[in-house]
Order: structure tokens, then sequence, then C-alpha cells
């Protein structure tokens, strides 16, 4: 299949270029470096030394025999992303093109309206493009889980059946997301759907849990190829950064009382689930959801389990709860179903089977590239980005599993 991965150069797009060219697919890559710009604004890098685009898409005709092309620009450029879509023709597009991060558009209003602008219009775009140059193609988007919020009844997967004064539908599931960031996925989605509806394309919105994980398959075939891994406070996803905190013997970041439950999932599950998306294209006309995660954690649980996997490597973790930077809810219910992918064949992978020991073994290995002054968060949701660090509210005393 033709398949165009936007934001081809990030965390997940250049793990996903690896996974489809290796299965044969034709692959093309769009991306601006707008996330290596960022970091390079907050003075922060990637734990994994990654290549710049040209040298990982030689490295990876070198490895494998194989091409993938990179398209180098901006979604939000018209002219730009429009003439790719016209000229490649994709079958498939993975939309991965967007500001991943809450924090970042928490920053004050110039970052908040940036992301607003990047992530909105740039979908925008897209969607206009298909709808003129490839009516038939297949947009997988990557949302969010966060767009729901943390409602006090099960979420289901993107719509609800209602009645109402003696009358049923079914409508989108209403959404309450925790930061400006999470809200452009509600825009997204909300643009998407209507696209569906008036020219009837063909969409599949991911909402996807926090992602983990260094590794996969292409990736450990050669260290030129490994996919970049952030731990800082805006770019560093929870687990990611706990596994950092405890090679760098920083006390666990836990926010707040740290009972927030989110639901995760291996790096390696999201390449299955974008592929199982992909193979299985709904029909067109309206949008479909499916909810992207494999476990659902406390922040807590975490932290206990990067303590154990760490002790297993000798390495002794402090787990400490923070002020939290953010405003969201510390205890709370939580049930989304996901079930969806699972049905199309998502295999899972648990994040008990050793696999924070082989991140853990990773982060040893960069050891020396951590920034520690990047970990303790400043950006507060309240007040924006501060000079004064969060403090520490109070340390556990001897943890244990069954603390939570
Ligand atoms: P990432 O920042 O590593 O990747 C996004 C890529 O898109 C970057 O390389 C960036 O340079 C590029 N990009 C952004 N705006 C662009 C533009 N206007 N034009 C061209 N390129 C642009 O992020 P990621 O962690 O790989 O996440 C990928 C997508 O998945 C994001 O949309 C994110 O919101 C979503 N998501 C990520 C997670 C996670 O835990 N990583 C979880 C749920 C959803
Ligand atoms: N948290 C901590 N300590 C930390 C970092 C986070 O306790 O050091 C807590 C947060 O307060 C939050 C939870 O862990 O309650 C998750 O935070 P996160 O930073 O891991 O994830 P989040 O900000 O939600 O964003 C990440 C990705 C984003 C994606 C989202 C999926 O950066 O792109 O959309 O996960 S979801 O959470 O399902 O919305």
């Amino acid at each position: 299949m033709r398949v165009l991965i936007l934001g081809g150069d990030g965390y997940l797009g250049w793990s996903t270029a690896m996974y489809f060219s290796n299965k044969g697919h034709e692959v093309a890559t769009v991306d601006n470096f707008l996330r290596r710009t960022m970091h390079l604004e907050r003075g922060t890098d990637s734990l994994t030394p990654i290549q710049n685009m040209h040298q990982r898409v030689d490295a990876w005709k070198e490895v494998t025999g194989k091409t993938i092309t990179s398209f180098i620009g901006d979604i939000t450029d018209w002219e730009f992303i429009s003439g790719i879509i016209r000229d490649f023709k994709p079958e498939a597009i993975v939309h991965y093109g967007e500001v991943p991060s809450a924090p970042y558009s928490m920053i004050d209003v110039h970052h908040a309206v940036h992301v607003h602008d990047n992530n909105v219009n740039g979908t925008l775009n897209v969607l206009w493009a298909m709808h003129q140059f490839a009516p038939d193609a297949h947009l997988i988007k990557l949302g969010t889980m966060g767009e729901y919020g943390t409602p006090n009844i099960d979420i289901e997967e993107g719509y609800i059946e209602i009645e109402h004064n003696g009358r049923k539908d079914t409508l989108p599931f209403p959404k309450q997301p925790g930061s400006f960031y999470h809200l452009t996925k509600v825009h997204d989605s909300n643009n998407i759907s209507f696209a569906c509806r008036i020219w009837g394309l063909k969409a599949t919105d991911l909402n996807q849990g926090v992602v983990y994980g260094i590794e996969t398959d292409e990736a450990n075939l050669d260290d030129r190829l490994l996919t970049r891994f952030d731990y800082d406070e805006c770019f560093g996803t929870a687990l990611n950064r706990f596994c950092v905190q405890a090679v760098a013997g920083i006390p666990l970041t836990l926010y707040g009382k740290g009972a927030q439950t989110r639901g995760y999932l291996n790096i390696r599950d999201t390449l299955q689930c974008v592929e199982l998306a992909m193979l299985n294209p709904p029909a067109g006309g309206k949008m479909r959801v499916f909810n992207q995660f494999t476990e659902s954690f406390s922040v807590h649980q975490l932290a206990m389990l990067v303590h154990e996997a760490s002790q297993k490597v000798g390495i002794d973790v402090q787990i400490a709860h923070y002020e939290n930077p953010r405003v969201e809810a510390e205890v709370h219910y939580y049930n989304p179903k996901h079930s969806n992918l699972l049905d199309l064949g998502l295999k899972p992978r648990y994040l008990q089977e050793s696999l924070v020991e082989s991140v853990i073994q990773r982060v040893v290995q960069y050891k020396d590239r951590i920034i520690d002054e990047a970990i303790v968060p400043r950006i507060r949701w309240q007040s924006g980005d501060q000079p004064e660090k969060v403090h520490i509210l109070e340390y556990e005393k001897a943890p244990s599993p069954s603390a939570d």
C-alpha cells in the first residue's frame, strides 16, 4: 500500500515508517522538524542520540535495502501539503504530525495559540487536500484518550447511545480534556467527523493512551535507527520519565496523590494498532473511533513497577509526591472501553513482561546524555512557566507493591 506518514521524524512516526517499509509498503514521510526545534527552544534533547532524517533514511537503505522517501515541509503550508497528497497519491495517511505536549501548550498564550494553529489548521489542510486530491484515501489520525477527560461514567469508543425526553440517538461521547493540547485533538475530531459527513471521507480517529518503550524490531537492527526517547517535562511521558529518573538518581516525580489513572500501551502495540486500522478501513461517511491502549495504571502503580525493575538491576529508587503542577482529578473513576482493536486481532504486550527492565537497561546505555535540569517540572497549569521547580511534598517510606 502507498502510505504517507505525517510527522515521520517523530517518536512514533519514524518507528511507523520503518515498520511499514519493512512490511513491503511504499512509505513516504512528511516532517518540518518542529519537535527538534521545540527541544532547542527548551534546552532539552532526546536521550537516544538520534540521527537526522537524511542519515536515518540512508541507514535504513543500507541495513535493509529498502527506501523511505522523506518530504521536508510544514503541514500548515497548504501549497506544500496539498502538493504532496496530490502527487504521492496515498492510499493511507497516518497523521502524527502535531505538537503532542500538554505542558508545552500551557506555557503561555503564545504556546497555546501556536499549538492550536499547528494542530488544528494542519489537520484542516489535510482534510481539504484529501477532499480535492485523494478522496478514496483512509486517514488514520492520532487523537488521544485525554480528549474524554475523567468522567464519572464508563467511557465508550467515540460514541454513546443517549435517551433524552423519550427519544434516542447515538452521539459523540462528551469531551472534557485537561489541557489546551488535548483540546486541539477534540477540535480535530470534530473537524474530521464533519469532513467525513459532508464529503464521505474515510477516517479512523485513534484515541491513543500514553505510549512507553524505546525499542522496536526495526530500531533494534542498528543504533542509527533508534527513535527519539524524551524524558523532559514537556515531551517525556510518565513511564519513560520515571525510568530516566530512576537511573539519574532523582526521586520519581509523582504529581500529587499519584492516583491519576490513564490507559497505556507499548510503542510496539502502537505499530500493531495503526496497521490493524490501515488493513481494515472503514466505510466512508462516518468517522470511526478506536480507543487505543492495552492496560490502565495509576501513576503510583507505574512508579512501583519502576522501583521493582530498578532493584533487579541494582538501582535504588526514591518515590516522591510533588506538588501537582497540573489541574486534574487526582482520584477518579476510570473505565474506558477498548475492545474494537482487540476484535480486529490486537495481541497486547503487557508491561509486567520485563519491559521496564529492558527500558531501564537502554537508559543506562545512554545515562551520560541525561540533562538533570530538564526533569523536574516548572510549567504549572495555573501560572505557566516559572523559574522555580515544583516542590516535593513528601517521600514514600519503604514502598511496597501493596501500597496502591
Ligand atoms: P512527536 O513530536 O515525536 O512526533 C510528531 C512529529 O510531527 C514531529 O517529528 C514533529 O516535528 C512533526 N510535526 C509537528 N507539526 C508539524 C507540522 N506542522 N508540519 C510537519 N511536521 C510536523 O510526537 P509523538 O509522541 O510521536 O506523537 C505522535 C502523535 O501521536 C501526536 O499527534 C500525538 O499527539 C499523538 N499521541 C502520542 C502519544 C504518546 O504517548 N507519544 C499518545 C497519544 C497520542
Ligand atoms: N505525571 C506524573 N509525573 C510525571 C509526568 C506525568 O505524575 O512526571 C502524571 C500526569 O499528571 C498525568 C499522567 O501522569 O496525570 C500522564 O501524564 P503524561 O505526561 O504521561 O501524559 P499526558 O500529558 O496525558 O500526554 C501524553 C502524551 C500525549 C498523549 C497523551 C495520551 O504526551 O501526546 O496525547 O499522553 S492521554 O494521557 O491518554 O491523553
